[in-house]
């Protein structure tokens, strides 16, 4: 399904992560891939997941804070690959102080660090992705339903997807043209280290799974499924959508 398409991703941090179920799926789907890793501290783990079944796979440092390495990783993967076809940002990060208690103490600083790294990086990426995919593209992002609803604990992390969200209706607008399209795909709740760190998950993933049509929680690789489906041609006419992996959770009332 994904024959000859080149993409990287971005938000391996263990074999958790979304971004790994991600890569996992375009994996099978044919497609070759380049890994960023966020720092030395993740390197190692996103060396020894890649090395077992995607050994090929060139990995990149990249931190979304600092633009010199943006660059470099765009750089290295245009000479690499020569053109990209997709690229998956499963990024997020806010201070843990600001996911629990209340939203209306969130300070500045915590609000601005949430906002840049979870959601302007889309913004980011998709400006130095752009010029490489140059037989048109897709962009796969990773949000959650605490954007539109209130979670408690989910805080400034539901005011960064808001963003993101939003992000994906503009950067689809402005690369519609070049055909390349934007969607995010809203997850519900699966136990990987970001998630750890929202307060009350567990009652959050047991509240789903009893709530939810599907009547459980959703498995990353059913997210990965989905961003395989966004990356390919099954997908060619939806942009700027974001599409809820929930098991249903989000369409119910009472
Ligand atoms: O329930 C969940 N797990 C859901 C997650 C439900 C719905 C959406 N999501 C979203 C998250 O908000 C995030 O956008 O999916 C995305 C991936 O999250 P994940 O797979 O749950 O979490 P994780 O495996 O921790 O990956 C997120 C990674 C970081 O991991 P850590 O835990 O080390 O912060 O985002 C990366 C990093 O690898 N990251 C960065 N990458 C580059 N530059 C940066 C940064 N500055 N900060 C964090």
């Amino acid at each position: 399904m994904l024959k000859d398409k080149r993409g990287i991703i971005f938000g391996v941090a263990n074999k958790r992560s979304i971004a790994w179920a991600t890569a996992q799926a375009l994996n099978q789907a044919g497609a070759r891939l380049a890994f960023t890793y966020q720092g030395e501290r993740l390197k190692d783990n996103v060396e020894a997941l890649t090395r077992a079944e995607m050994p090929d796979s060139p990995l990149l440092a990249c931190d979304v804070t600092k633009q010199e390495e943006v660059a470099e990783t765009f750089k290295q993967v245009g000479a690499e690959f020569g053109r990209l076809d997709f690229l998956i940002h499963s990024i997020a990060f806010a201070p843990r102080e600001a996911l629990e208690g209340d939203y209306l103490k969130t300070d500045r600083d915590a609000f601005i660090t949430a906002l840049e790294i979870s959601a302007y990086s889309l913004t980011q990426l998709a400006r130095a992705a752009a010029p490489l995919m140059t037989e048109g593209g897709s962009i796969v992002t990773m949000t959650f339903h605490g954007a539109e609803k209130v979670y408690q604990g989910y805080n400034v992390m539901g005011v960064a997807k808001a963003a993101l969200e939003s992000s994906v209706r503009y950067l689809a607008a402005d690369l519609g043209p070049q055909n390349i399209r934007v969607n995010a795909i809203s997850a519900g709740p699966i136990q990987t280290l970001s998630a750890r760190g929202v307060s009350g998950l567990s009652t959050m993933m047991k509240h789903h799974a009893e709530r939810a049509p599907l009547r459980r929680n959703v498995e990353a690789s059913e997210v990965g499924n989905t961003a395989a489906f966004l990356c390919g041609s099954l997908s060619s006419g939806i942009t700027g959508e974001t599409i809820y992996v929930d098991c249903g959770y989000n369409i119910m009332g009472i």
